[in-house]
C-alpha cells in the first residue's frame, strides 16, 4: 500500500488506547492488601513503611507516629493516594498476629472467611436485576504472609495458613524483621523456605499464563528467585550519613530500610507497586474470584434441580 492511500484510509482507531487511558485515569484504581502472619512480626509497621511517605495525616505528620499498638481485629483502612495525576485506592486490611494460643488450630479461619465475604459481596452486587456500573471492589488482590526469621524452616502453622490462603488469594510471602539474620543466614533460609513450599505443594503468586509474553515470563522467574522478599520495616528516620533515611538502630549498626544491600524491602514495594499492580489484580479476579463465583453458581444451580418440580418455577 502506498503512502498515500494509507494516509487517505487511516481512520483514527488507534487513538483507542488514549481514550481508554483518559477513562481509566477518571475512574482510578483499586488495590487491597492484606497482612498475615505470627503476632509481633512487624505487619502494621511494614504495611506504615510502604505507604509511608502517602499515608500522612490532615496534622501534617505520619499517620502511625504514635506507638505501634497489638492489633486486635481485622480492620480495614482506606486511603486515596494520588501520583502523577493517577488516584489509587488503596485498602489495607490488618490482621491480629496469632501463636500466642497453645492450640492454634483455626486462627485462621476468620481471615479465610473475611476474603471470602469479600468475594460474596461482589457477586451478590454483581447478580443484582440493577448492578451499579462499577461494583466497588473490596476483593483481597494481595497477601503478604510474615514469616518469624528463625533462620531454620517453616513452621507447621506457616504451612497450613499458606496452603488455606493460596486456595483464595495471591499470596506474597515474606520474611519478616530479616534484619535479625546475617546475608547468610537469609540466603539459606530463603532457599529452604522456597523447598518447603515446593515439597508441601504451595503455588504461590506469580503464576505464568498463556497470555504472557516472553518477558513477562521471565519477570515472574525472577521474582521467584527472590521470593520471600526478606524486609525490613520501620515507622521512625535513623541518620545515615548526615542524611534522615527511614531504618532502625539494632546492636551491630543502622539498617537502612530502602537500601537494597540491606533489605529487600524496596524489591518487595516495587513488585507490588511498579511491576506486578495490575497482574495482582487481574489475577484475583481471573483466578481467585472466578473459581469462587462458579462454584457459588454451581451449587446454586444444583441446589434448584433438586428441588422439587413444583416449587421450580
Ligand atoms: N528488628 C525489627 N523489629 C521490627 C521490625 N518491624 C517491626 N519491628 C518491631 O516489632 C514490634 C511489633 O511490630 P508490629 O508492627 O506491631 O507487629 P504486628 O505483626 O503488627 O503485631 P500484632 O498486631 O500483634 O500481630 C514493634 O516494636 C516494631 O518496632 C523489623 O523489621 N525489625
Ligand atoms: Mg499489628
Amino acid at each position: 500500500m502506498s503512502e498515500e492511500i494509507r494516509a487517505q484510509s487511516y481512520v483514527g482507531f488507534d487513538s483507542i488506547t488514549q481514550q481508554i487511558e483518559h477513562k481509566l485515569l477518571k475512574r482510578g484504581f483499586q488495590f487491597n492488601v492484606i497482612v498475615v502472619g505470627p503476632t509481633g512480626l512487624g505487619k502494621s509497621t511494614l504495611i506504615n513503611t510502604i505507604f509511608a511517605s502517602h499515608l500522612i495525616d490532615s496534622k501534617g505528620r505520619f499517620a502511625s507516629d504514635e506507638p505501634v499498638r497489638q492489633t486486635t481485629e481485622i480492620q480495614a483502612v482506606s486511603h486515596v493516594i494520588v501520583e502523577n495525576g493517577v488516584k489509587l485506592r488503596l485498602n489495607i486490611v490488618d490482621t491480629p498476629g496469632y501463636g500466642d494460643q497453645i492450640n492454634n488450630e483455626g486462627c485462621w479461619d476468620p481471615i479465610i472467611r473475611y476474603i471470602k465475604d469479600q468475594h460474596s459481596a461482589y457477586l451478590r452486587k454483581e447478580l443484582t436485576a440493577m448492578r451499579d456500573r462499577y461494583i466497588q471492589d473490596t476483593r483481597i488482590h494481595c497477601c503478604l504472609y510474615f514469616i518469624s526469621p528463625t533462620g531454620h524452616s517453616l513452621r507447621p502453622i506457616d504451612v497450613i495458613v499458606m496452603k488455606k490462603l493460596s486456595e483464595v488469594v495471591n499470596v506474597v510471602p515474606v520474611i519478616a524483621k530479616s534484619d535479625c539474620l546475617t546475608l547468610e543466614e537469609r540466603e539459606k533460609f530463603k532457599l529452604k523456605i522456597r523447598e518447603e513450599l515446593l515439597f508441601n505443594n504451595i503455588r504461590l503468586y506469580p503464576f505464568d499464563t498463556d497470555e504472557d509474553d516472553e518477558e513477562e515470563i521471565a519477570l515472574n522467574e525472577s521474582m521467584r528467585q527472590i521470593i520471600p522478599f526478606a524486609v525490613v520495616g520501620s515507622e521512625n528516620n535513623v541518620i545515615i550519613d548526615g542524611k534522615s533515611v527511614r531504618g532502625r538502630k539494632n546492636r551491630w549498626g543502622v539498617v537502612n530500610v530502602e537500601d537494597a544491600n540491606h533489605c529487600e524491602f524496596v524489591h518487595l514495594r516495587n513488585f507490588l507497586l511498579r511491576t506486578h499492580l495490575q497482574d495482582l489484580i487481574e489475577t484475583t479476579a481471573q483466578i481467585h474470584y472466578e473459581a469462587f463465583r462458579s462454584k457459588q453458581l454451581l451449587a446454586l444451580k444444583e441446589g434448584v434441580s433438586q428441588r422439587p418440580a413444583a416449587t421450580q418455577q
